[in-house]
């Protein structure tokens, strides 16, 4: 690892201590978050990841972003769940495409018991045959239903506060702010990692982007996982005519959130497509260290393989490769998590 001193990991920092990070001269936020990326992560490595919907539209959730709330006319076709074989087909691709982790993403409210949540262990256990890390987002679950995945090997189990808790009431009302803390208590609870992050360009400000980070900083140990989202507008969701946000303001928060979290993988996540390769650059320069692979995020477009391999080669920069992977993932929080050592 880089020579550079590990930043102690913290977990008090309050909304003013985060919003002088978030609004520093663009130069001293990004050597900031880059002399922390290099003393906990390779700096010329990202991971890939691929997304598959396992489980498409006709969510009864009115999440003001979503394309698969069954409230809004978006033309997503609502599918049932996929079969075990396809969704393995999938990750055999994603894993050929150079992915080391396959999440699978479920329009569901909560889990439901029976066939189809045992078909969602199989597909667990089939992706971690395969050699890749698994993550599942799939709505609130139980305790018991954490257990399971978590004896079915799940790498780590995907669950958003997307936004401010102040935010929050105006882009979903059909579950609270506090029912998605309690989920991710559960997830962690099992022994699961956590996979959590937001969305930006909703129409929220600065300030509700300090407090989302604020909440997830506090999260003791911090999720290993934090995606960041642009918003992808999509036609037919009440956000779908919102004001593109400046993509200055991405980079701005996943340094933030690089400094922050040290030690978790920041993940440039939805809504790459509208970026240009410098936007994306900038973003990797603050420490993003991951990306969603492949022609389609859940149901919108991403990048071309070939694109995302063409930019990585043009900075230099590669994906994370099997050997790594061999040794570096686990399915249990790490203990670096607690103790501030890197892996
Ligand atoms: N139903 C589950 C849930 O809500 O937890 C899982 C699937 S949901 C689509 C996963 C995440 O995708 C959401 O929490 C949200 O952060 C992100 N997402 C959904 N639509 C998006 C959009 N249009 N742009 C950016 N991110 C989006
Ligand atoms: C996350 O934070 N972003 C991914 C993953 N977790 C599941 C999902 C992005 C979905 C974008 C909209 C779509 O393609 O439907
Ligand atoms: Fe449903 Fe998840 Fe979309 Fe919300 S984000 S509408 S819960 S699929």
């Amino acid at each position: 690892m880089a020579a550079l001193t590990a930043a102690k990991l913290r977990y008090d920092w309050t909304v003013a201590e985060i919003e002088v990070l978030l609004t520093l001269p663009l130069p001293e936020l990004i050597f900031r978050a880059q002399s922390v990326h290099r003393a906990h992560h390779p700096p010329d490595e990202i991971q890939g990841c691929a997304l598959l919907s396992i489980k498409t539209g006709g969510c009864p959730e009115d999440c003001a972003y979503c394309p698969q709330s069954a409230r809004y006319q978006t033309g997503v076709a609502p599918a049932g769940l996929l079969t075990v074989e396809e969704t393995l087909q999938a990750a055999e691709h994603a894993c050929r495409q150079g992915a080391t982790r396959f999440c699978m993403g479920a329009a569901w409210r909560d889990v439901p018991d029976g066939k189809d949540f045992e078909r969602v262990l199989e597909m667990v256990r089939g992706v971690r045959a395969l050699g890749l890390e698994a993550c599942c987002t799939l709505g609130m679950l139980t305790d018991e239903q954490a257990e399971r995945l978590a004896t079915a090997d799940l790498t780590a189990y995907n669950h958003n506060l997307d936004t401010s808790p102040a935010f929050y009431d105006e882009i979903i009302t059909t579950r609270t702010y506090d029912e998605r803390l309690q989920t991710l208590a559960r997830v962690r609870r099992a022994g699961i990692r956590v996979c959590c992050g937001g969305i930006i360009g909703m129409g929220e400000g600065r300030e509700d982007r300090c407090h989302l980070l604020m909440q997830l900083a506090s999260q003791r140990p911090h999720p290993e996982s934090v995606p960041i989202n642009l918003l992808v507008r999509v036609e037919g969701t009440p956000l779908a005519h919102e004001q593109p946000l400046d993509p200055l303001e991405l980079v701005r928060m996943i340094a933030s959130a690089r400094i922050l979290m040290p030690a978790s993988m920041v993940r440039l996540s939805a809504g790459r497509l509208s970026l240009s390769d410098e936007a994306q650059a900038l973003c990797f320069i603050a420490g993003a260290n991951s990306i969603f692979m492949g022609e389609r995020l859940l149901t919108t477009p991403n990048p071309e393989t070939v694109r995302d391999q063409q930019l990585l080669d043009k900075l230099g920069m590669h994906l994370r490769s099997q050997a790594v992977r061999a040794v570096g993932d686990a399915s249990k929080p790490r203990t670096a998590e607690v103790t501030g050592a890197t892996d």
